[in-house]
């Protein structure tokens, strides 16, 4: 990231009260960019207000704060669960860059308010001229392999110093966003190796970051398995499949049962939500991107959809079966 990028974010947030949060069903990376880039401020800006908002955790996250809280009881990890607006003149929202991804407090519409927000976030985003001067502002860069590389950026730039269970969070954070480097780049290996220490060893931190599966997980692996339908094009593979939760880690599951595209289709309430995945060597290989793959498409369709070239994800109010089909088309365009 450029220094002048920083410097810009640091003088435009100056003085003002400072509201931290993230998308919902919080996960490591967002957990953890929120509370170092708190403690980054804090040491930046002395007796500046900031505050972290979450709207729900996800169940790995709760997880790892239990396991996180037995090796650092000191550590402060509180947040709040509903925010005064009054108190807030700036939004800072980490790990992702698309406000349908956050849950705020009380139907609060962020983007029809008055109150400026920044993105920090390593996922795609498609660059129009929209609202080009409050982007400009933004820390995005989707070589990144976690928003918690960006935020220690900012701790290397400014040379504030960074303590065990920061340092502790931080490899947390860019080894489960890049899946324990499957999906990382030279960064992210040269971060990690950067942050261990003497006192911080990596065999802890996988033991931090384990956690037995829920039976109503592996219920839904071996459902997708047992519903999946296989589309062959060419060489390739690309497995469909419905599975009524966890549909992210179920196309996730089908790349690693030999599919070279995973895709689970989800009904909720009154949405329904498409997970795609694929093999990184796939997407090397051909070019594949899912994120604006499905960014796009989420456009055409008024839903909401992005993320990265081999995991995407689409929200959407109408029934699923055209966008599967234009998502395939899409695809096989690649193959
Ligand atoms: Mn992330």
């Amino acid at each position: 990231m450029l220094k002048s990028k920083f410097e810009n974010f640091l003088a435009f947030i100056k003085n003002k009260n400072i509201l931290i949060t993230t998308h919902d069903l919080v996960d490591i990376d967002g957990l953890v960019s929120c509370f170092t880039l708190k403690f980054f401020l804090n040491q930046y800006f002395k007796n500046q207000e900031t505050s972290i908002y979450f709207s729900e955790l996800s169940k790995s996250t709760k997880n790892f704060i239990k396991n996180f809280t037995k090796n650092f009881p000191e550590f402060d990890l509180s947040y709040e669960e509903s925010f005064d607006l009054p108190n807030n003149d700036i939004f800072l929202i980490v790990d992702t860059n698309n406000l349908n991804q956050i849950k705020f407090d009380n139907n609060f519409d962020l983007a029809h308010s008055d109150i400026p927000y920044i993105f920090l976030d390593h996922h795609y985003t498609v660059m129009d001229s929209e609202n080009s001067s409050r982007k400009s502002l933004d820390l995005i860069n989707e070589n990144y392999s976690s928003t918690a590389e960006i935020i220690l950026e900012l701790f290397e730039f400014y040379k504030k110093p960074l303590t065990i269970p920061l340092k502790t969070l931080i490899i947390s954070a860019i080894l489960t966003d890049s899946g324990f480097f499957k999906h990382g780049n030279n960064k992210s290996i040269q971060n990690v190796s950067k942050l261990l220490c003497e006192e911080i060893k990596i065999q802890d931190i996988f033991l931090l970051l384990q956690r037995e599966m829920d039976i109503s997980v592996k219920i839904a692996y071996i459902k997708g398995l047992q519903r999946v339908e296989l589309i062959r094009e060419g060489k390739f593979l690309i497995g469909i499949t419905k599975v009524s939760s966890f549909g992210a880690g179920v196309a996730s599951m089908l790349t690693k049962m030999g599919f070279d595209i995973g895709i689970t289709i989800s009904k909720e309430p009154n949405q329904y939500i498409i997970n795609t995945r694929a093999k990184k060597t796939v997407c090397i290989k051909t070019g594949l991107n899912l994120g604006k793959i499905l960014r796009e498409i989420s456009e055409k369709y008024e839903g909401s959809g992005g993320g990265h070239d081999g995991a995407a994800s689409l929200t959407i109010n109408i029934e699923p079966d055209i966008i599967l089909q234009e998502i395939i088309e899409q695809v096989k365009q690649y193959l």
